[in-house]
């Protein structure tokens, strides 16, 4: 069996700048990645419409300024391929490559109380043993597709958009239907729309989207974010969501109907969420303040969808702005103004079956060449509990988490010694900038084992009472905002069974930081730690 001091599950952005800091430690490393190559997220969603709703400037490692300045991006939002070159270009750049076994999934990771290592396994039939595990899994990487009755039986194709075919597909002439308008659906929909011949959009559940109002980035805009790259870099890092946009002070209560309206109208022409959802400080804790900017966007529903009950249709009402993930868009109201397009409403009468021929809803079967699910994903946990891990005393995971995900800080489970989740539940993760989440966390876990190996500490894990008093710190949290207010995949509502708790912590990724380099200099308060001379 070969032996390492690490193995890295996963090579998208967490990868990646894990397997290079360890790397550069010195850490003997081994990665393992299902997909043929690196990018995580972004090899697999290569749907149409596919777009990160972070800045350009700002989705990018910070890590080495040679990367930070050689590297152009074109657009304000990246587009999926730039993205996925970018990672291509760090993996080659940094030599990463050779570190990691592609096409290679693991199957388990067992961690043995004799030896303190951990035995991990991969469907290629590897076993390797390894001091520390860190699972660079993603959040949103185990995609899932509700139990359609009858699925199997449809004579059409059918996708995922967080699997997408690697060739691309062409709708041209094809009667495509799309089930879900999350993120993925509301970016794809334009897309499918301007090649099908019918598109069916099966909707659940209408969702707040906001304009991206991309465009390319000037080369003399680039020269000017890249002259104070480093401030705002440091900025970002102790911000609330990750990037450099400036907290607001003021109640959106306090502001006159009028003057807070054209606010509105102003952040809306110029696009992109934080913006829209950094108004008024109150937005995602009043609703009062909250039903300001949702009957705002409604409006604007109301105003791009020229049929009043297909714009009636489109209306989120259920739920306050911001309160399920905040979609961006590119043209995604202007879409049911076209002919082809047609909006099916699932709320009221679910999918009931499908059949060979495509879709029966409300009495009615829709007729389709293609099926689109974008259905989402079972976040947070499902990439780590398909790991199969399992911790001290032979105690699986699942079993542990079987009422919800409890872990110190995201970052380490407590009965998991050395075992480490890069942007695990409980920590800012999917409520920030994820590559200033990820630097932070790989960071922190590459000082911890450097530390560990100063102090020839061997292994590490939290105490128990910290990490009940930190899951019980991330819910108060939730509590405090309008979150919990809707149906999401943060609470896990969206798989069938699965606990409701609210995965990410809302404290925002400053505030973090702060949280993770006091329990470092305080002796790494709240671990156990066992062996050495700490
Ligand atoms: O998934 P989702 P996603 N019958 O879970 C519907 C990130 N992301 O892939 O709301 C009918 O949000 C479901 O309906 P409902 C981002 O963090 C980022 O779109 O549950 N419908 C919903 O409409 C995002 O939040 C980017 O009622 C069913 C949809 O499927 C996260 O990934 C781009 C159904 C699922 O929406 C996930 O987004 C893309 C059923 N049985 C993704 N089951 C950017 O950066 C589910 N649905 C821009």
């Amino acid at each position: 069996m070969e032996e390492f001091d690490a193995v890295v599950i996963g090579a998208g952005f967490a990868g990646l700048y894990q397997l290079y800091r360890l790397r550069q430690l010195g850490f003997a490393t081994r990665g393992f990645e299902a997909g043929g190559s690196v990018g995580g997220t972004w090899y697999w969603n290569r749907y149409p419409g596919a777009r990160c709703d972070v800045e350009s400037m700002d989705y990018s490692y910070s890590f080495s300024e040679e990367l930070e300045q050689e590297w152009e991006w074109s657009e304000r939002y990246p587009a999926q391929p730039e993205i996925l070159r970018y990672l291509d270009h760090v993996a080659d750049r940094f030599d990463l490559r050779p570190l990691i076994r592609f096409d290679t999934r693991v199957t388990s990771a067992v961690y043995d109380d004799r030896t303190h290592r951990w035995t991990v396994a991969t469907d290629h039939g590897d076993t390797v043993s390894a001091r520390f595990v860190i699972a660079a899994t993603g959040c949103l990487s185990a995609w899932q597709v509700p139990e359609f009755e009858g699925l199997e039986s449809f004579r059409g194709a059918t996708y995922h958009t967080g699997n997408w075919p690697k060739e691309g597909v062409d709708f041209t002439g094809l009667r495509v239907g799309v089930i879900g308008t999350g993120s993925s659906g509301i970016q794809a929909i334009p897309r499918i729309a301007e090649q099908a011949a019918a598109l069916h959009v099966f909707q659940r559940t209408p969702n707040y989207s906001v304009p991206a109002r991309n465009h390319p980035l000037t080369p003399e805009y680039q020269r000017s974010r890249k002259a104070t790259y480093r401030e705002y870099r440091a900025r970002a890092k102790y911000s609330g969501g990750g990037h450099s946009a400036i907290p607001p002070t003021q109640s959106a209560l306090e502001v006159g109907d009028e003057e807070r309206w054209s606010e509105y109208e102003r952040r809306w022409r110029i696009g992109g969420a934080p913006l829209m959802q950094m108004v008024y400080k109150d937005i995602m804790t009043s609703e009062e303040a909250n039903r300001t900017i949702a009957e705002f966007v409604r409006a604007k529903i109301r105003e791009i969808v020229r049929d009043p009950a297909v714009a009636e249709k489109l209306t989120p009402v259920d739920h306050p702005f911001g309160a399920k993930r905040l979609c961006v868009d590119i043209g995604y109201f202007e879409t049911y103004n076209r002919d082809n397009v047609h909006l099916v409403d699932v709320r009221h009468s679910p999918i009931e079956t499908i059949t060979p021929r495509g879709v029966v809803t409300g009495g009615r079967e829709y007729e389709l060449d293609a099926i689109v699910f974008a259905t989402g994903y079972d976040a947070m946990t499902g990439p780590l509990l398909n790991l199969g891990i399992r911790g001290r005393g032979g105690r699986r995971l699942d079993e542990v988490w079987s009422e919800g995900p409890r872990a110190y800080l995201g970052i380490q489970v407590a009965g998991f010694p050395n075992l480490f989740t890069v942007t695990g539940p409980g920590s800012p993760s999917v409520l920030s900038n994820m590559v200033v989440s990820i630097e932070q966390h790989v960071d922190w876990v590459s000082d911890c084992l450097s530390y560990m190996r100063e102090h020839g500490i061997e292994t590490i894990e939290p105490d128990g009472e910290a990490q009940d008093a930190w899951v019980e710190h991330v819910n108060t949290a939730a509590e405090a905002t309008l979150h919990p207010r809707a149906k999401s995949w943060y609470l896990g509502d969206n798989i069938p069974g699965k606990p409701r708790v609210f995965m990410p912590y809302v404290g925002g990724v400053g505030a973090y930081r702060e949280k993770c380099d006091e329990v470092v200099l305080r002796g790494y308060e709240g671990f156990v730690l066992t062996g050495g001379d700490h």
